[in-house]
């Protein structure tokens, strides 16, 4: 981790100025596209900041838009009434909702698979839960009128390639009508009470809360509503996607024995102390947990290598989404220690030592955290 900051320092961080105002601890692990995950000690707050939220980029980050209250977004497709809404309109018409609700990437996790996979090695920072406010989707799709054959939408936003070296067009991701037709899927204009960051979508993006944060489409400007799966990029066989059973590396792909990510699985992290931290004999840890569409039912630490675990107190959610602090004292002898911390759902599963469930693409590792402090 220290060699990454180095590295962050005299490479990213220096060049894009999309992390200016951003914690030092938010560090660049892709500079093309930019990519920042946030240490976990930098995620230590019950709502994140936006200056320790995680950036996630496919492509270049969207032109700045002159007059975001006539930001367009059209709804079209398998509907009744296609509607062109200003940003202004969307304010207007709509009941806003604020929430506080977890944002993941779905490569979290990434670097703990071995043998390593493609894709940015993410550790366990590219995640975040921020006050989002907005309206909700559903809203809008009720006032669109969806069809009966309405089973998907496919998102679009105004995020152009990266260069001519990465023509590729950008992404264009989908949900099924179901999970866009929840309370919680919002359209979302501003983050922690202010409005959105360019780099996290300004002035429109969709927060599709627990699943791959691919789908939470930045730059909103259009949402088509399909009669079938939408065929975007990064639809393909390959991307968010995870085998039904487990499979090994070497094994050949068969992309019929893959389904959709879509929730995110079970995961904690120690957000204090920092790893590498001096810390007195007697301590409070503390930490987050979520666990995608499904709610944690216990936190567990262990201060020897998880021979022994107990139990960490929970705070209860602000509301569906949100993730969930936990607190433990702690008691160590003088010298060095690992603390770990394991979570587990509402559906009993709890997350691994090591990373299991290998995929080529590297989605949903989620190992236990595991981080060292010295007593001294
Ligand atoms: N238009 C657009 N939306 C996007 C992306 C993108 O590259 N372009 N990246 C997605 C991915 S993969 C993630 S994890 C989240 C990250 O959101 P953040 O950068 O605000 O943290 O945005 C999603 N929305
Ligand atoms: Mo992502």
């Amino acid at each position: 981790m220290k060699d990454q900051n180095a590295k962050d320092v005299l490479s990213g961080r220096a060049r894009d100025p999309a992390l200016n105002g951003k914690d030092p601890r938010v560090f660049v692990i892709g500079e093309q596209p930019l990519v920042a995950e946030t240490r976990p000690d930098a995620l230590d707050d019950d709502t994140t900041p936006t200056d320790k939220f995680f950036i996630r980029n496919n492509g270049k980050i969207a032109p700045p838009t002159e007059d975001p209250e006539r930001w367009t977004l059209s709804i079209d497709g398998e509907v009744n009434n296609a509607l062109a809404l200003t940003l202004g309109e969307i304010r207007q018409k709509f009941a806003h909702v604020t929430q506080r609700m977890m944002l993941e990437c779905g490569g979290n996790g990434r670097a703990y698979f071995s043998p390593e996979t493609e894709g940015v090695q993410w550790h366990h920072g590219g995640a975040g839960c921020a006050e989002w406010t907005g309206v909700r989707l559903r809203d809008v799709l009720l006032a669109a009128g969806l069809k009966e054959t309405a089973r998907y939408t496919g998102h679009f936003g105004s995020d152009p390639a990266l260069d001519a070296q990465h023509p590729s067009p950008p992404i264009s991701r989908g949900i099924p009508i179901a999970k866009a037709m929840d309370e919680n899927t919002l359209l979302v204009f501003a983050m922690n009470g202010k409005d959105l960051l360019p780099v996290h979508g300004l002035p429109l993006r969709l927060v599709v809360p627990g699943w791959t944060g691919s789908v939470s489409h930045k730059w909103l400007t259009r949402i088509l509503i399909r009669k079938d799966r939408h065929d975007g990029t990064l639809m393909d066989p390959w991307h968010y996607r995870v085998p039904v059973r487990v499979m090994s590396y070497g094994d050949k792909f068969d992309p019929t024995k893959f389904v959709d990510l879509e929730s995110m699985p079970v995961r904690s992290i120690i957000t204090s102390p920092a790893d590498g931290a001096r810390v007195g004999a007697n301590f409070t840890l503390r930490g987050a947990a979520w666990a995608g569409d499904r709610s944690v039912r216990q936190v567990e630490i262990s201060t020897d290598k998880g021979a022994n675990w107990r139990k960490a107190a929970l705070s209860a959610p602000k509301n569906r989404y949100d993730w969930t602090r936990f607190t433990a004292q702690v008691t160590l002898r003088p010298g060095m220690h690992e603390l770990w911390s394991r979570a587990t759902d509402s559906e009993n599963n709890a997350q691994p030592e090591e990373a299991l469930g290998w995929n080529p693409q590297g989605y949903c590792a989620n190992p236990v955290h595991k981080i060292k402090v010295t007593v001294s």
